[in-house]
């Protein structure tokens, strides 16, 4: 009996081979492998949907910074947060207004920041017309506050008998996400991860920061306040309204899940928005600024690179402070990744301009956003030589070893071979893995077809190498949930299952393969 999903038309999914990279043919034949338009990949799988509505100038608007929310109340070591998640109406492209779903209205939606040893519980009230779910990526967190993708938060008022497929621990209208947040300082983000959604759930706006700060991160004299910046990076296309512009199989989100066809391997906006605008500018002084760079885009990676000034000199990973110091020319960051940096204005004059460009990009998906030095300011702040203490695992640790093939093949639905993880597709009732708490595994990655970003929920790892090569290369140090991994790539990690026994997910961060059943079960024993 299938366990989920309308998605899959047979009870067995009917089995095909796995599709290696050699029966390609080069993206010929049925139009599912056409990547980035014009036969341009811009090196991220997927198709790219161009905007019917005109496109601004770059570097025209302001970079919003994004609100902090205020808990509501704080009482006996914990935070309390309430997040309203509802339609709301911005004016994204000049002169035209766009329907975003955000939390608080908001898109990208408000930051909240947790310290360390604090509990945070947010508050998630649905006045969406659809079931939504919460994730808080990159946190330490108990298996039924982790936004498993069947917990559902049901909206109010509506009929739900189309989602009673998914037996998951479900709510309607409202419920508590819990965070002990037992975990370094670090930039983490929410965003939906609704079971066969999350693509377009996140595309609407369902996507925010969640800072963690602790006593380590603050000793260090490292920039802040209006000099610590959150960067959102996610690209979209909009129609001729102004109405994002998303190849949903079904727009209302309730019913049929998927993308056309067309773009089964990911979609590509030409328009690319930091904090919900785009290509903003911001006005800097002449002083050393931190920015927690976060790649929110469905499908799209970048290359980012300063244009007359860098280099970017990164201090933390996806999930913390780095041990030291690493200044990069360019910077790779994949869906989900986080790059926490400093750049150093201060040898720049009033009135230089200095461009984050994208070397991946073309024809306006080349340009990120622009700083603009506009006075001169004294700065305290300082790059120390050692950030933070961090603890290395060592392949001594490992207790077992697994593998794990992200490619197309195993299932079929709607006459298309879908995504899957060592061919299965997505199952609620099927483990891949079982492994015990507190323990290490080693676990080895490969992405075949495309190229696929790999996170998995709860479990931290260290990577040990890449590519088949010694290293882990030079973006992918410290601690991290999320790894990119290049069409034929392979990535071997050290990953440690701490925390809280359960059943959790990994999957791919491409979200239209994730939700084409790119994702598998692992339960923490
Ligand atoms: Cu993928």
């Amino acid at each position: 009996m299938p366990s989920r999903r309308a998605f899959l038309t047979t009870g067995g999914a009917a089995v095909a081979a796995l599709v290696l990279p050699t029966a390609l043919g080069g993206c010929s034949g049925n139009g599912l492998f056409v990547r980035g338009g014009n036969n341009s990949s811009e090196n991220s799988a997927g198709t790219l949907l161009r905007s019917e509505a005109p496109l601004p100038e770059p570097f025209q608007v302001p970079l919003p910074i994004l609100p902090v929310l205020e808990p509501v109340r704080g009482e006996d070591g914990t935070d309390h947060y309430e997040i309203v998640q509802r339609a709301e109406r911005m004016e994204i492209l000049p002169g035209l207004s766009t329907e975003i779903w955000g939390y608080n209205g908001l898109f990208p939606g408000p930051t909240i920041v947790s310290r360390r040893g604090r509990r945070t519980v947010v508050t998630h009230r649905n006045e969406l017309t659809v079931p939504v779910v919460v994730h808080l990526h990159g946190g330490r967190t108990a298996p039924e506050h982790d936004g498993y993708p069947t917990d559902l938060i049901l909206p109010m008022g509506g009929d739900h008998s189309a989602h009673q497929q998914h037996a998951g621990a479900s709510v309607v209208g409202s419920r508590d996400y819990v965070y002990e947040l037992d975990q370094p300082a670090a930039t983490l983000w929410y965003h939906d991860h609704r079971m066969d959604f999350t693509g377009p759930q996140v595309y609407r706006g369902l996507a925010g920061f969640h800072l963690i700060r602790d006593d380590e991160e603050e000793a260090l004299p490292l920039p802040r306040g209006e000099r610590e910046v959150p960067l959102m990076i996610a690209d979209r296309s909009f129609a001729s309204d102004g109405a994002f512009q998303y190849p949903s199989v079904d727009p209302s989100l309730n019913g049929t899940p998927g993308v056309t066809a067309e773009y089964m391997s990911g979609v590509l906006g030409d328009c690319i928005l930091v904090n919900g605008a785009p290509w903003p500018v911001l006005a800097v002084s002449d002083t050393r600024y931190r920015f927690r760079i976060l790649n929110a885009s469905n499908a799209r990676r970048y290359r980012l690179r300063l244009e007359g000034g860098g280099p970017f000199v990164q201090i933390g990973s996806d999930l913390g402070l780095l041990a030291e110091p690493t200044a990069h020319e360019a910077i790779d960051i994949a869906q989900a990744e986080r790059f926490d940096v400093i750049i150093d204005f201060s040898g720049h004059d009033v009135g230089d301009e200095i461009t984050m460009v994208n070397d991946h990009g073309r024809d306006g998906t080349d340009l990120v956003m622009r700083f603009v030095v506009t006075r001169r300011e004294s700065d305290d702040s300082a790059i120390p030589d050692q950030l933070v203490e961090l603890e290395r695992l060592s392949e001594e640790d490992v207790v077992a070893e697994r593998q794990f093939v992200f490619a197309r093949g195993g299932a079929e639905a709607h006459g298309m071979t879908l995504w899957t993880v060592n061919g299965e597709p997505f199952s609620t009732d099927a483990i891949a893995a079982r492994p015990r708490l507190s323990t290490v595994e080693r676990w080895t990655i490969r992405a075949l077809n495309v190229e696929h970003p790999f996170h998995i929920h709860l479990a931290p790892f260290q990577v040990l190498n890449t590519g088949g090569k010694d290293d882990a290369g030079p973006y992918n140090q410290g601690w991290k949930d999320t790894v990119n991994l290049d069409n034929g790539g392979q990535a071997e990690l050290l990953i440690r299952f701490d925390g809280y026994r359960g059943r959790y997910v990994l999957h791919c961060h491409n979200l239209e393969h994730e939700d084409m059943m790119m994702m598998a079960n692992f339960e923490v024993v």
